[in-house]
C-alpha cells in the first residue's frame, strides 16, 4: 500500500536472519508490511565499527562511550576507537542478553569522572542484576560503589536501562527475571520494576512507594526509558512473542504484566499508548523529540518512530539489521546496531555506531 523503499536484497536477508531463533529479542523480518514507511538509510554515515554487542551510547561533547555487554567500555573520539577496561567488583554472567548493559555519565562527569553502569554478574549467591558507580580512571573505568544490588536475573529478561531524568534522578528498568512473572506484581521485588534512585544509592524521598526505589510495577522486560519535553516520562518493554509495548510511565502506576497485554484493560492497570499487535518490534533504547519517540527495534530491525501527537507509527531506518539504542542530540540521531549479539547476521564490520541527521528522518 505504502512507499516502501526497502531493497527486495535486504527484505530477503532479513528474512533469513529470522529462521534461528525463538525468542522477544529475536531476528526476525519486519512485520507490519502494509503500513507506510519512510526509509532514508542512505543517510545514516557510520562513526565506529567492529563493536562487540554494543548496548548504550553515551555522550560527552563530542566523545562516545558505548558499553559493550562483554564488559568493555568502547571511547570514540574523533575518529579514534579505544576499547576501555571495567574493573567490575563481580565476574559478569554470560547468561543469554546479559553482561555490562546500561551505562550514563553523571551530570557532572567532567568534574568528577563518575558514570552509573547496571551489570549481571554472576558468583556463588547466584544470578543478580546491580546497578553501580563507574570512575574513569586513566584509559579505563573502575567499579567505585554499589547503588543497589541483588536485583532480580534469570535466564532472560534482566532490564538493564538506565537513564537520568529531567528530575536529576537516576531510572533503571528490571525485567522479571523470566522464570517467576509475577513478581512484577510485587512491589516488594525490585523485578520487572522501573526503579527511582538517588545518585548515593538511596530512595528520594518523593518516590511513590515510601522506602522504596520502586517507581512503576507490572513491567516483563522494559530497556528503554526517554521523557518528553515538559516531563512527561515513556518506556518501551518487551511483550510475551508479539505486543510489544510504549508506555507512558506514571510513578506508582501498574502497567499490568502478567495479567493484561496488548490491548486488554483492566482496572487499576495501565494500557500501553501503542502496542504490536501480532507483529514484533522488540523495542530496546529510546529517544524523544518534538513528540516523537524514536525506539530502537532489535526484531523489527529498523528505527521506529511512534508520532505521540497523532498516535501513529512508522519505520525510519531499516536495513541495517538489529539496533539496540538510539539517542538524539542537537541535530542528530545516533544509533548503533546489534548484529554480534548471537541473533543476528554480522558482517566483518559490524557492529556499528551510526549517525544521521534529524532532518533526514522527520519526512513524515
Ligand atoms: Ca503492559
Amino acid at each position: 500500500m505504502g512507499k516502501i523503499l526497502i531493497p527486495v536484497w535486504l527484505m530477503l536477508l532479513s528474512l533469513v536472519a529470522a529462521c534461528s531463533n525463538d525468542n522477544s529479542e529475536s531476528s526476525q523480518s519486519p512485520g507490519g508490511s502494509d503500513e507506510e514507511t519512510f526509509v532514508q538509510t542512505e543517510a545514516a554515515e557510520v562513526l565506529a565499527e567492529q563493536l562487540n554487542v554494543p548496548w548504550s551510547i553515551a555522550k560527552n561533547g563530542e566523545t562516545f562511550f558505548l558499553s559493550e555487554r562483554p564488559g568493555a567500555i568502547v571511547k570514540v573520539e574523533t575518529g579514534q576507537m579505544t576499547r576501555q577496561d571495567v574493573r567490575l567488583n563481580k565476574p559478569l554472567s554470560n547468561a543469554p542478553e546479559a553482561g555490562l548493559l546500561g551505562f550514563v555519565l553523571s551530570p557532572d562527569f567532567n568534574e568528577t569522572s563518575r558514570a552509573y553502569a547496571y551489570y549481571t554478574y554472576q558468583d556463588a549467591t547466584g544470578q543478580f542484576n546491580r546497578i553501580v558507580e563507574l570512575l574513569a580512571e586513566g584509559e579505563g573505568w573502575t567499579e567505585a560503589k554499589v547503588l543497589l544490588d541483588k536485583l532480580p536475573s534469570g535466564q532472560v529478561h534482566h532490564g538493564g536501562r538506565l537513564k537520568i531524568g529531567p528530575d536529576n534522578k537516576l531510572y533503571a528498568t528490571t525485567g522479571d527475571a523470566s522464570s517467576e512473572p509475577e513478581i512484577a506484581q510485587n512491589v516488594e521485588s525490585l523485578g520487572g520494576k522501573i526503579l527511582r534512585l538517588n545518585f548515593d544509592g538511596t530512595v528520594p524521598e518523593d518516590n511513590p512507594f515510601k522506602d522504596s526505589f520502586v517507581y512503576s510495577y507490572g513491567h516483563r522486560n522494559p530497556q528503554g526509558l526517554g521523557w518528553k519535553e515538559g516531563g512527561t516520562m515513556y518506556a518501551s518493554e518487551h511483550g510475551p512473542s508479539a505486543q510489544d509495548e510504549i508506555n507512558q510511565i506514571q510513578a506508582g502506576k501498574n502497567y499490568g504484566w502478567p495479567f493484561i497485554k496488548g490491548d486488554e484493560e483492566r482496572e487499576g492497570m495501565e494500557t500501553p499508548i501503542f502496542n504490536s499487535g501480532d507483529s514484533t518490534w522488540a523495542p530496546s533504547g529510546i529517544a524523544i523529540s518534538n513528540d516523537k519517540l524514536y525506539a530502537a527495534s532489535l526484531r523489527g530491525q529498523a528505527i521506529r518512530v511512534f508520532n505521540l501527537k497523532e498516535n501513529e507509527t512508522n519505520e525510519v531506518v531499516s536495513g541495517l539489521g538489529r539496533i539496540r539504542d538510539v539517542m538524539i542530540d542537537g541535530d542528530y540521531m545516533y544509533f548503533i546496531s546489534n548484529n554480534t549479539d548471537g541473533r543476528g547476521t554480522p558482517d566483518e564490520t559490524d557492529d556499528k555506531l551510526y549517525r544521521i541527521p534529524l532532518s533526514a528522518i522527520n519526512g513524515k
